[in-house]
């Protein structure tokens, strides 16, 4: 009888990490796991199709204009659809919201319909698709508010500190899938060669000191004096900090991520370049709240200027918010310094 190796090294399957921290939740009835699943599943897919994106006649617009206003590409359609189909059919979820619709989309009556909300930006940092730049996915889930009957808007409408798991998945110079269930921030790479997602970074705290910081200086005349004095603290002025790197690709995700493995902060403040959009650009439910959670489950922290972002109830399905999210005495600093100049 031949003895097991003992020093091979140990591959982590996605499948595998999802379900032994399943073990946590001693009621847990493996449906969160089977979705996350479903989720990584999607990442593939989508990842398959944005690696030949030149190629697959999937890069260029639709011709059609979404709830937010803005330019739907091909690539954003493909990846909501794949999402959808997916999820729609199995039993785990009540029902959607997804940043490209408008209203939120209950499951279909011919399906079984499950106890979670999925909630999920399908393509996030489509602007840069034809560039062959990074972009994401980001994904929300919370658990129904009713036992049952028909799901309904307020459901949607939770704060960020009742998420039971959220997610991200970068697409960029290789695919990863990072998500937390509440007990730290895991990453995994998509290994190509076999197809699966492999544990590459075990519990991702934020370093500190921060290395970056990430914003669209562009912008900073429309921002509150409050917002330019961070921006002047950023830069070694006012007696901030000094020596941190500018990197800003303009896809959250891939900024966020960078931020995340590095330490630093990305910001996106409210500004008066757009008077439909006073809170800024980004949305609370699909982007902040679900990225918030992962960085506060890292050590790191999320505000919109005022307030944890993980607190802020929310009051329609695509509300916007101003965002500042990384190391958390960078996010306290900006707190400190818009009290002091923004009445
Ligand atoms: P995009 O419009 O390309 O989808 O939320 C959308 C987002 O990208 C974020 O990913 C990104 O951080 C931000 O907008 C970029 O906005 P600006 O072009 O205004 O900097």
């Amino acid at each position: 009888m031949a003895n097991l190796p003992v020093n091979h090294p140990s591959i982590i399957t996605i499948e595998r990490y999802i379900l032994e921290e399943q073990s946590f939740y001693p009621d847990a009835t493996g449906t969160l796991t089977n979705l996350l699943y479903d989720l990584a599943l999607a990442g593939k897919v989508i990842a398959s199709k944005t690696t030949r994106a030149g190629l697959a006649e999937i890069l260029g617009r639709t011709g059609d204009v979404n709830v937010q206003g803005e330019q739907v590409m091909k690539l954003d359609r493909f990846a909501d659809l794949t999402i959808l189909k997916l999820t729609d059919h199995t039993g785990r979820l009540a029902g959607l919201a997804s940043e490209e619709h408008a209203d939120f989309m209950p499951i279909p009556d011919k399906y079984p319909k499950g106890k979670y909300l999925l909630l999920y930006d399908p393509l996030d940092g489509s602007s840069n698709v034809d560039f062959n730049m990074p972009i994401g996915t980001i994904f929300a889930i919370y658990r129904r508010t009713r036992e049952a009957g028909p799901v309904t808007l307020d459901e949607f409408l939770q704060p960020g500190r009742d998420l039971v798991a959220s997610g991200y998945i970068a697409y960029g110079t290789s695919t990863m899938f990072i998500y937390t269930t509440g007990h730290g921030v895991h990453g995994f790479t998509l290994d190509p060669a076999v197809g699966e997602f492999l544990l590459s970074h075990p519990h991702i705290r934020i370093p500190s000191p921060a290395k970056y910081f990430s914003v669209n200086l562009g912008y900073e005349k429309f921002w509150s004096r409050g917002v330019q004095h961070y921006t002047d603290y950023l830069q070694g002025r006012e007696g901030g900090v000094a020596g941190l790197s500018l990197r800003y690709i303009g896809t959250l995700v891939s900024d966020f991520h960078r931020n995340l493995l590095a330490g630093g902060v990305f910001y996106y403040p409210a500004d008066t370049k757009d008077p439909k959009a006073p809170s800024g650009k980004l949305r609370l439910l699909y982007e902040a709240a679900p990225l918030a959670f992962i960085a506060e489950q890292a050590g790191g922290l999320a505000s919109d200027g005022r307030r944890r972002i993980l607190d802020i109830q929310p009051e329609s399905l695509h509300q916007r918010t101003p965002l500042f999210i990384g190391n958390k005495e960078l996010v306290e600093k900006v707190e400190e310094l818009v009290r002091q100049h923004d009445k």
